[in-house]
């Protein structure tokens, strides 16, 4: 083969290199699908337990992302799943263990406590109906319902703060316990509202733009 036929070969087998791994990135970023939680039932509805944290696991992809995780109840396994199955029309009780620290709210207004039953939800135990917007630290906010709760954050100057999860109970941390009520059958978004997204310009990127972090599905059924 002559010089320039060699180079003609390399660029048409270079090219298709390059074809196919656009190909493979494309098919796995459009067919991986995130796992998903269910929440358990009771007699009087369901119950969905969240951790909110500073930073994912340390084998995580994104160890240094702020994240939502779903948490066993009893066993405090945590997996970092977040999109969360519930049946229609039925009340929901979430119980939100918030580990990370204060971010603050740009908008004030979302420090106020929206959509949930009885209009107030129990931050450690004690009835809340909004908090210091600049002790946010996350926000749980489901859009189309009109669902926003403000979880205030952990101290600056906590002793025993959680770096990565899972955290145990024993880290600092805020208990948030709400009830919301679902509707129709459905797949609806959730997202915080907080710029807690750490590294990242107005803190409005990465994590807060990843589902599986600080956004998720909520797949009514
Ligand atoms: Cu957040």
């Amino acid at each position: 083969m002559s010089a320039s036929g060699k180079r003609v070969a390399g660029i048409v087998i270079a090219a298709a290199i390059v074809c196919v791994a656009i190909g493979l990135y494309v098919g796995l970023y459009l067919t991986n699908v995130p796992g998903s939680a269910a929440a358990t039932s009771t007699s009087s509805g369901v119950n969905l337990y969240l951790g909110a944290v500073a930073a994912s696991e340390t084998t995580d992809p994104h160890p240094s992302w702020v994240s939502y995780y779903a948490v066993d109840a009893k066993d405090q396994n945590w997996r970092h799943e977040t999109t969360f199955v519930l049946p229609a029309n039925t009340l929901v009780h979430v119980t939100v263990y918030q580990f990370d620290g204060q971010s603050g709210l740009r908008n004030p207004f979302i420090s106020q406590a929206q959509g949930i039953v009885g209009g107030s939800f129990m931050l450690n135990g004690k009835p809340t109906k909004a908090i210091d917007p600049d002790a946010a630290s996350h926000i749980f906010a489901i859009p189309e319902m009109g669902v926003s709760v403000p979880l205030e954050g952990v101290p600056d100057d906590a002793k025993n703060p959680c770096d990565n999860a899972p955290c145990p109970l024993s880290n600092d941390h805020e208990t948030i316990t709400f009830t919301f009520r679902t509707g129709a059958k459905g797949l609806y978004r959730w997202q915080c509202f907080v710029p807690c997204a750490a590294g990242f310009i107005q803190g409005f990127g990465g994590p807060m733009q990843t589902v599986g972090y600080m956004d998720g599905f909520i797949k009514v059924v």
